[in-house]
Order: C-alpha cells, then structure tokens, then sequence
C-alpha cells in the first residue's frame, strides 16, 4: 500500500486499519467465503475503532473523516477481506445520508446505532426491473395522512436480512428521477420481508437478498429531505460509496500483488527462483505501477468531493470504472502467476478474484461510469 504524500494522521489511519484487517480479517476471509458467514461480531468490534461511522461527524458519535482518509479506510479493510470490507462501505454510505440529509431528531435516532454498529445499514435502490437505468424504479410510497405506505421489490440489496436500518428509494410523484423520494425502513416495519440469500460467485461474506415491501406503513417522520429529492440524495451517497468500492478494489489487489511476490520468491523452477525471471519481475512492475495509477486517480477523485468540486461525479465514476477494472486485472494476473495453486482456494488469491469481480458492476456497472464520465465530455 503506497504510503507517500499521507500526512502523519493518515499514516497513523492506514495503520489501525491495517492491523484491524490483519488480525480480524485476514485470518477468516476464506472460511467465511466458503461457510458464507456475515461476520457481524468482527463489524461490531471494527466499529469500537469508528469504521461504523467513518464519515458522521465527531459530534454525532461517529470518524469524522474525509473522502481522503475513506478511501485509505477502505482501501486497508480491503487487503483483509474485499467482501467484508464492500460491506463497511456500504454501511457508511448509509451512515452519511442520514448524517447529511436527515434531521436532528432523524440523526438522533439513528446513528448512535449505525456507529456502533449494533443496527447495520443498506441501501436499497436497484429493482428487477431497474438497475443501471435506477430513476425507472417503481416501488410506490402512498402518502396516507401522517404515514406513508410502501410497495415494491428490492433487489440484490448487501446485507438484507441483518440490517436493521433500509434507506429506501421509493416514488411519490410522477416518472422520472424528481418523482422519487427517500425513507427510513426499519426491519421490524409489518410488510417487510426478505427473499433467500442469493447463491453469488463472490462477497460470499455478506448476504444479497430481495427486500420485500408490501404495505409497509411508517410514520412520515422516517422521510429523509423533502418529496422528490430522494434520486439526489440516492445519487450523492453513490458518489462517496463508488469511492469506496474502487479503493476496495485497491486493497484486494494489492493483497494479490504481494502474494504473487512473495509466490514467486518461493517457488523455483528450472533450477532458479522463479522471482529471479525478469519476465515476472516486469509482470510485477507493471501491476505495480497499474495499481499507482489507479489509486492516484481514486484519491484525487476523493480530495474533488471532499472541496465540491462540481466536477466530483465526473471524477468519482473515472476512478470507480478504472481503479475497479485494474483491480480485477491486477487480480487476475496475480493468480496466473500462482500457476495452479492460484487456482486453489487454499491460496487466497481466487478468492479475491471472485471477489473484486462485482466492483465491475455494483455501485453503477462500468459501462454507466462511461456515460456519467461522457455526459460530462459532451455536457449532456
Ligand atoms: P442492467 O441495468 O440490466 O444492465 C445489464 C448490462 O447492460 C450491464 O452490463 C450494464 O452495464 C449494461 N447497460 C445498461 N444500460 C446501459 C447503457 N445505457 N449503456 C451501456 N450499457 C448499459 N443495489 C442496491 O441498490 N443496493 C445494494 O446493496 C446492492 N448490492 C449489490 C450486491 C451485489 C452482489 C450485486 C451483484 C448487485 C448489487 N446491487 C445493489 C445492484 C447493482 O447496483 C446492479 O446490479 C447494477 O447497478 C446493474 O444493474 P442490473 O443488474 O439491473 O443490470
Ligand atoms: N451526483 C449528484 N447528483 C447527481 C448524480 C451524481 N452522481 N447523478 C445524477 N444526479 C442528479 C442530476 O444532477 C439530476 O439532478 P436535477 O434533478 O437537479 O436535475 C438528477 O440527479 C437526475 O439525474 P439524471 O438526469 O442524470 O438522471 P438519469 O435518469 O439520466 O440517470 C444515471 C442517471 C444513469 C447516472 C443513474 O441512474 C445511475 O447512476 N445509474 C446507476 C445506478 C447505480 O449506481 N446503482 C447502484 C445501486 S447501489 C449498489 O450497487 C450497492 C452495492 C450498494
């Protein structure tokens, strides 16, 4: 993990976080992956250090950090495990819309929890039949005097089932992007249900499932901002949490890297260490140098959010497509490099392959992190 430019406090992050992931993380990520356990204790024992609530302000219980410092959090949680560590990201994402959005007294009820951890967060966007296309959705919120009444399907939504917290993207207008508002959903809401754990090649240490709303009554005090301005909201906390999800991609890789250095140090053939081929050391460079690239361009994208920079979409979604598919590469290459042990699970590395793999497509698939990026080109 490249250390350069951090300033002493940083430093002191990447640090804790680092032997947070090692000791915790590390360890269990394959049992975990093959048991598909939701290691919620070691969530909770991450959130005694403030990754509960990496980016809710000091006053209200949480980090108080930067889009800087998270994506350095994420990035080390991820060199642990990337399935647990998308999941925290995920979490925080959560934590800071109710942090930026919501009221004293929404800020009040949830937080503390969301910190702590003991109440985890998801988000709760994507339908069956709208995904990257996310303001076609249709679960419907009926205002009914001082309730409202939810309806619809959520699909694939990280962590349903163990979270007690469900911001809900639901429609209260008319079609389009400005008909849609956000709600609290709390687990023990009548109407609310989950559809199986879905079987996944990886984030295997996090539960996928649909989230079911059928009537479910809240009272209107579980809005968070005004009617309408829901895909907004929505759309601001998928700017920080795509960072999050490309600095993952980072630490996974960079674990893979290291294992490959170490790999070939180890393993020798014809007569030699295999390290000692400058055809696999320029392999290594160039996955090195990859990986710089990669995070140079996450942590400017996260130093434009942190100034509001109104460039900021535009540059998150850059360093979202291009940190997470050089990830995957840097990954993959790393299990070549394992020749056929790379391909067992003992070694780890397949595992962050599977892993880094659906960075590509959550959080807005690639191919939309283009058209965010071509929209700004053509100023569409
Ligand atoms: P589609 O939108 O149907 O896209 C299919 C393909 O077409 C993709 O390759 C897509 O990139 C491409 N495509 C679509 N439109 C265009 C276009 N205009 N131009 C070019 N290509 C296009 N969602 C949540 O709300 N909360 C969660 O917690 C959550 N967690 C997830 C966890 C996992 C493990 C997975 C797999 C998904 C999760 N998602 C979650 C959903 C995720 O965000 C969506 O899968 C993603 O946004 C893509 O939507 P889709 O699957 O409907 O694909
Ligand atoms: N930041 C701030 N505001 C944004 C924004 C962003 N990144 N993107 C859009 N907006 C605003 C935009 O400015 C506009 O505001 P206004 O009403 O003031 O004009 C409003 O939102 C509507 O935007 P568009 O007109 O661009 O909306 P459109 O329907 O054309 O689509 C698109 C926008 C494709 C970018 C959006 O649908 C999208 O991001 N799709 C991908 C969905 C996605 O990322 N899903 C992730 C689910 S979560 C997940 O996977 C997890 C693992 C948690």
């Amino acid at each position: 993990m490249l250390t350069t430019s951090l300033t002493d406090d940083q430093l002191a992050i990447v640090e804790t976080t680092l032997d947070f992931a090692q000791e915790h993380l590390a360890p269990q990520a394959e049992a975990w992956d093959q048991q598909k356990h939701f290691p919620v204790d070691v969530l909770r024992k991450g959130a005694e250090l403030g990754l509960g609530g990496v980016y809710v302000a000091e006053d209200r219980g949480g980090a108080g950090l930067t889009r800087s410092d998270g994506v350095l959090v994420f990035e080390a949680l991820a060199v642990g495990c990337p399935a647990v560590a998308g999941y925290f990201s995920i979490h925080n994402m959560v934590a800071w819309m109710i942090d930026r959005f919501g009221d004293d007294s929404q800020r009040a009820r949830w937080l503390p929890g969301l910190c702590s951890m003991d109440t985890l967060g998801s988000y709760c966007l994507t339908e069956p039949g709208a995904g990257s296309d996310a303001a076609a959705l249709r679960t419907r919120a009926e205002r009914d005097g001082d309730h409202y009444v939810l309806t619809g399907v959520k699909q694939f939504i990280s962590g349903a089932g163990a979270s007690g917290v469900y911001l809900v993207m639901a429609r209260t207008g008319d079609e389009g992007p400005r008909g849609i508002t956000a709600f609290v959903v709390q687990r023990d809401d009548a109407g609310l249900s989950f559809g199986p754990n879905e079987k996944k090649m990886g984030w295997n240490a996090q539960p996928t499932c649909q989230v079911i709303l059928d009537g479910v009554r809240i009272p209107a005090d579980r809005r968070l901002g005004a009617e309408g301005d829901g895909f907004r909201i929505a759309m601001q906390g998928l700017n920080g949490g795509r960072l999050g999800i490309a600095a993952c991609s980072l630490g996974g890789a960079q674990s893979a890297l290291d294992r490959s250095r170490g790999y070939l140090s180890d393993r020798e053939a014809f007569g030699v260490p295999l390290i000692e081929s400058s055809a696999l050391q320029f392999r290594l460079a160039d996955m090195a140098t990859e990986l710089a690239a990669a995070r140079a361009l996450v942590r400017q994208a996260a130093a434009a959010l942190d100034r509001a920079d109104p460039q900021a979409p535009q540059l998150c979604a850059m360093a979202k497509r291009f940190a997470t598919d050089t990830g995957f590469a840097v990954a993959d290459q790393a299990l070549q490099l394992h020749g056929g042990y790379g391909y067992l699970s003992e070694y780890g590395v397949e595992k962050i392959v599977r892993d880094l793999r659906v960075h590509q497509i959550l959080e807005g698939s690639n191919e939309i992190m283009r058209l965010i990026v071509a929209r700004g080109l053509i100023g569409a």
